[in-house]
């Protein structure tokens, strides 16, 4: 298999990257830090290809697509990886470039590397699209506004791609996970405050990106006849708060 992976230069990416090489499948590592993504590809030999990729950018989208080799252009899975969550403050304090950058990513990223393969996929009958989603974007929790509600986008975007998609062989899954350490994503919603980001995780078993690159890995080994729609994981010290009632002194 040829996987497309967006966000392979750290986290859940790098892990699914070497996950699929491992088993044996080539995988274009796209990302904008070409330094980490080179090193990636130092480590995992002639069956990864690094390529320069912002997805924010439709420029840069059909740039990457353009140059990839003429052997690396029959992408079987895309994994729409690449994603962001910035600051937790309240809705009505939140900086208005955070929100874009969230919708600019998780959103229109997603949407435009879809619409730049999949026509590929459906003319030769086969193809898996994973998008990454969130528990978040089921369940609201404070300061988690945009943010959220970008993964609950992803999430009836897939269903939607589904309605499309059916008869053509193409499949598509939402894989939303909870609460998972040892990436950068803290590190990145709270802008570099690593104390702060390592506090996320404290006392708890979070999950792995190694869990949710061997999920990936098992929804793109599945037979052909089988799509899962949506699939969530928490680790098992994540539950669900009750509900929040402001009530009066
Ligand atoms: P990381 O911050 O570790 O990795 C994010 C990746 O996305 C990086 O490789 C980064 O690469 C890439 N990226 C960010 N912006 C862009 C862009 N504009 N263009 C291309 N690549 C970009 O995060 P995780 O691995 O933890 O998260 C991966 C995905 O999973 C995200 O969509 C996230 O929302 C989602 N998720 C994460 C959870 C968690 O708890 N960690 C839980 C649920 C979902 P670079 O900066 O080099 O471009
Ligand atoms: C990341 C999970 O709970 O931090 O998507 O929003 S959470």
């Amino acid at each position: 298999m040829i996987v497309f992976i967006t966000g392979a230069s750290a986290g859940f990416g790098a892990a699914m990257a070497r996950i699929f090489v491992k088993n044996g499948h080539q995988v274009v590592l796209g990302a904008r830090r070409m330094d980490r993504l080179t090193a990636l590809a130092a480590e995992l030999g002639d069956s990864a290809l690094p390529v320069e990729l912002d997805v924010t950018s439709k420029a840069s989208i059909e740039e990457a697509m353009a140059l990839l080799p003429q052997s690396w252009r029959q992408i079987d899975v895309l994994i729409n990886n690449a994603g962001l969550a910035l600051g937790t403050e309240p809705a009505q304090e939140a900086p208005l470039e955070n929100w874009e950058t969230m919708i600019a990513t998780n959103c229109s990223g997603l949407v435009t590397m879809t619409h730049a393969v999949l026509p590929a996929m459906v003319e030769r009958g086969t193809g898996l699209i994973i998008n990454l989603g969130s528990v978040a974007g089921r369940f609201p929790y404070p300061g988690g506004n945009v943010y959220g509600a970008t993964k609950a986008f992803v999430d009836q975007f897939t269903l939607n791609l589904r309605a499309d998609l059916v008869g053509t062989g193409v499949r598509a899954t939402n894989l939303a996970p909870g609460m998972c350490g040892g990436t950068e994503f803290s590190n990145v919603r709270f802008k570099g405050d690593d104390e702060k980001a390592a506090k996320v995780y404290e006392g708890t078993t979070p999950l792995t990106a190694e869990d949710i690159a061997a999920t990936a890995y098992w929804l793109a080994t599945l037979p052909p006849h089988i799509n899962v729609n949506f699939i969530e994981m928490m680790p098992t010290c994540q539950g669900f708060a009750p509900f929040n009632i402001k009530r009066q002194a």
